[in-house]
Parts: C-alpha cells; structure tokens; sequence
C-alpha cells in the first residue's frame, strides 16, 4: 500500500514519557477514596472494587524493593470502545511495549469490532509487525471498535471463557465515560467470580467530558481540536476576505461543550454558544435566537455583513424545555419501543409539535446502545440559520435591521475523530498504555490509567491509577438508576469559560481579532509542536 510521506515519518516518531515509565518503578499507594456522590449506593454496588487507593507510579530508588508483582509472561487483551479518537493506536502500542519490555513471550491479543470482539471471541493476535505499521497513526482501524454495551452477566462469562481459552489475565479497555463505567463492573464481576481477570480503563474521548481531579483530560481531545480550529481559522480567512457570509459550524461533542470552548479560545469567532451557560441562564431557543439576531444586526450596522458562530453538538439538550422533552423521548422509546406523540406530557407535546419536522424527526431516531439521544445527527446549525433569519425579517420590517443575511453551515466532527495524533496525543496515548502495562503487572483491577501534570515536559508526567468506583455516581439511564462515572461539563466558574466571557463583546463586534491557528505541526519548535490546549493551560495557571 502506498503511503504519505508523513505517514512514513511519523512511524519513526518516538513518543516522550515521563521518566517514571522509562526506569524500574514502584507503586506508591495513597489513601482510600470514595465515590464522588451516592457513596452508599456505589459501595454497595462494587463490594470489592470501591474504597481502592490512589497510585502513582514512581522511579524505583536504590533502597526499595520493586512492588510490580508481576514478571512472568502475561497474555492480555485490548478492547476499543466507542467514537475513535486520535491516539487510541499509540496506548496500544505503549501497552504492547511495556508488556514485552516486562517480559518478551508476554502476548496482546485485540479483540476485533470492540466490546462484541470479547463476547464473541473474535480477537487477533497483535504481533510487533502489525504494531509498527500502527504507531502514531490515527484511527481505531488496528482492531475496530463498536458500541456495544457490556453490562450483562452472560456477556461477563462469555468473557471468562474467551480470556481462558487465550490463557488471558487481564484485559485493557480504551474507552469513554460509559464504556469505563462497564470496565468497572466488569472489574467487579471478575473479582467476586474469583476469575483472575484484571480490568484496566483508559480515558478515550475528543469529546473531553471524561476528566476530573484525577483525570486531567482524555485523549484525542487535543488532536481534534485542533483539527477543527484549523478549518475555522481557515473559514474566517474567508469570511474576513470574502465578507458576504455568516458561517454557522456545529461542533462535535455529544453533551458538554469542552470541544466548542476549545475551539472558541484557540480561534476567537464572533459567537461562541456554551450549553452550560444556557442551562445555567434557563434560555429558550428563542432567547439563544435572539443573542445571535442581536450581533449580527450589531455588526451589520458597522457594515460587517459576516461572521462566525460556533454551535456546540449538544445544546439541544441543555435548553431545559427540550431536555424534558428528550428525556420523556428517551424513555419512550427504550427497548427499540415504537413511539407514539400521545405518550408524551402535554407541554413536550407543544414543544415537539412546534419543531420544524426535519428536527423533531431527528429527535425521535434510533438511540445508541446506551439509550442516549444521537445528537451528531440534529442539525441544530440549520435549526439556528431559520431562526435567526426569520427573526432577522421581522427586525427589519421594524426598521431594527439594515444588513444582509447569506449563511453557510458546517459540521465538524468526523474531520477530526480520526486526524493524525498530535504530538500531546501520540505521547499521552503511548504513556497512557505503559501505564496500563505497569498496573496490570501490579496485580490491579478497577483503575483507570491515568498520566497526569500535563502542562509540563512530558519528562516531568507523573503516571498512575486512580479506582474508577472514585468517580461514580447515580443516575438515570434508560428510565433506570445505575452507577455511571459522572461526566465533567465546562465549569462556568473555571478559567476557561471566564476567559471566553470576558472577551465575548469584544470578538463580536471586531474584525480583527480572529485567530487562524493552521494545521497541527509535527515537526518543529516545541512551543509550536508540542503545546497542549489552551483548556488545559488556563486550567493550570
Ligand atoms: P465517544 O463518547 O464514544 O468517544 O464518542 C464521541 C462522539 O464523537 C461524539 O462527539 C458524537 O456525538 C458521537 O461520538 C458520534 O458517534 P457515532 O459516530 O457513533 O454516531
């Protein structure tokens, strides 16, 4: 097959990692944790796995004995869980290194299609010829990934006897909120069953919702953004020599907004919407339609007659009328029941019934496996477009408004899910799956891998564990209360935000304060290579 010069020279790219990784280690165990809500509920769901401590991997000195148990050869798999996300190749690959480096007959078997590979024992056998072809590469093409929901009984034994067949101890699945929350009950099934199966989770998201004090971000967030900032900058190059029109681009980013906040700091549109903010202010669609009706008239008094607004995935949801309306939508249609409008409360009814029905059509369309609306699939950039547009006329009958309203709208998420890592991701990625390998050689189940201090070298990462029962809580999915780990919206209180808003009048109104960030550099200075987002350095100021 042939491939692109960068594709041949990032194979050769050896990824930084923290020191720690790189000598003899010890584990350093802190205190016992709890859960960050509904602690009696959680604990008594994870018997086994809940209370675990905090580690942290450290450089073995001279005096210690080396508490990573395990040094006979290990057979373990990997699962690919959920959206791709830059960098999912390299944890493979990090993994794959770290179990050879512990002992050269270890194996890595990965099991093909995602979570169904492990049910089905559909599995390939992961050899260093197949990994170098993958190294620094996008994608989860190495073994597939898929939805699938590991959450019942069978399914757990089914596991046992594919992992005893493979003489397989310990399985690694790469994943987001949802599919750590099922590596974790999983974790806990196999202890009680006494299987000798650990369970490790890595955090796996562009969408940037898994993180928390222990989890400072989750991978394939940096590559994406920056994938999608490059096409903003580029589209407000247009905009800015063009002037005749109004981008409307939708952001990838199922329910929180981290992506477009990301995407808003590194690039400076005139209008960012924050989900968060409009469910923290109560807004109707209306009062949204209204904000942007409001700029675009601002700047067409000053002759500006173009712009840009970015339209976070997930707003639809965070509207509070139609959150009520989705959730009744979700719970009418769990179990692929057929819906029916007269099962929903007379106000969803109104709300659902007023939609333009391309949109409520989207609303009522199949759910992913784990029963949550498909938001990628409502395009709510189209929805604001005829908002604003009619409410642009009714302005202008009122002699409110003078200017012209051509708009053009985007997506962006594909674009960027499976974009070669950037340098943060393809270090992050490979540290993450060396960590992976040093817990599993610890005897530990129920952690999720976690590298942490990212802002600094990737020398001075610190690397380790953190229980996953630590970041559960109860919630209701499916019309049901389970223990999920919580997921982490865009703190309107964090620096971030508070930059964003504090600058929101200014880029409005302006023509010269759009920034056009260019495509990911692989090659090159640090400061242009290697930065990690603007998210991630205002949360570390
Ligand atoms: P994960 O949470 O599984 O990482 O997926 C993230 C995501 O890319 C969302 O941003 C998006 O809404 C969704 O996946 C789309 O998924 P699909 O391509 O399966 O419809």
């Amino acid at each position: 097959m042939k491939e692109s010069a960068l594709q041949i020279a990032r194979r050769g790219y050896a990824p930084k990692m923290p020191l720690a990784l790189r000598s003899e280690t010890c584990l350093k165990e802190g205190t016992k944790t709890q859960s960050v809500a509904d602690q009696d509920a959680i604990k008594a769901l994870f018997p086994n796995t809940y209370g675990l401590p905090v580690v942290e991997i450290k450089a073995r000195q001279d005096t210690e004995t080396c508490c990573v148990k395990k040094t006979e050869a290990l057979n373990v798999g990997v699962i690919l869980s959920g959206g791709q996300a830059p960098g999912g190749h390299n944890v493979i690959s990090g993994l794959y290194d770290g179990l050879k480096r512990a002992n050269k007959d270890s194996k890595l078997y990965g099991f093909t299609g995602g979570p169904s590979g492990l049910i089905d024992g559909k599995y390939i056998e992961l050899t260093t010829e197949i990994i170098d072809q993958y190294r620094n590469t996008g994608g989860f093409d190495i073994i597939g990934s898929g939805r699938t929901k590991l959450e019942e009984t069978w399914q757990f034994d089914k596991g046992i006897e594919v992992c005893k067949q493979l003489g397989i101890t310990a399985i690694v699945i790469i994943g987001g909120d949802d599919s750590n929350t099922n590596a974790c009950v999983l974790a806990e099934y196999y202890l009680q069953k006494q299987s000798g199966i650990q369970v490790i989770g890595c955090p796996k998201t562009i969408d940037g919702d898994l993180k928390n004090n222990m989890i400072e971000t989750s991978f394939g967030f940096d590559t994406a953004c920056k994938v999608y900032s490059e096409l903003i900058g580029n589209i407000q190059r247009d905009a800015n020599s063009a002037k005749k029109y109004w981008h409307f681009i939708r952001l990838m980013g199922r329910s929180a907004s981290h992506i477009a906040l990301e995407c808003g700091l590194q690039t400076q549109p005139n209008m960012t919407i924050i989900s968060e903010e409009v469910e923290a202010k109560q807004m109707t669609l209306s009062e949204i339609v209204e904000d942007i009706a409001q700029v675009v008239a601002a700047r067409a008094s000053k002759g500006l007659n173009f712009g840009t607004v970015l339209v976070p995935e997930g707003l639809i949801e965070f509207i509070p009328a139609m959150r009520a309306l989705i959730q009744e939508l979700n719970d009418l249609l769990a179990d692929g029941k057929e819906f029916d409008v007269k099962g929903l409360s007379a106000s969803s009814r109104q709300l659902y019934e007023s939609l333009p029905a391309a949109i409520a059509k989207q609303l009522t369309m199949d759910r992913d496996p784990h029963g949550n609306v498909q938001v990628s699939l409502i395009e709510t950039e189209k929805l604001l477009i005829e908002m604003v547009s009619k409410r642009l006329s009714e302005m202008k009958a009122a002699g409110q408004y003078s200017g012209k309203f051509a708009t053009q709208h985007h997506f962006f998420g594909y674009e960027g899910r499976c974009a070669v890592p950037s340098n943060f991701d393809a270090d992050y990625c490979y540290s993450l799956g060396q960590t992976a390998a040093k817990l599993i050689q610890a005897g530990k189940t129920g952690y999720m891998a976690t590298v942490r201090d990212l802002t600094k070298p990737a020398s001075e990462w610190t690397a380790g564990g953190v229980p996953i029962t630590m970041m559960m809580n109860m919630e209701r999915r499916n019309g049901k209360m389970k223990p999920v780990i919580q997921k982490a919206l865009v703190d309107l209180q964090g620096k971030p935000y508070q930059y964003l808003a504090a600058h929101r009048e200014e880029w409005a109104l302006s023509t010269d304060t759009y920034i056009f960030p260019g495509p990911i550099q692989y090659y090159g200075p640090s400061e242009v290579c290697d930065q990690p987002t603007v998210t991630l350095r205002l949360e570390h100021e």
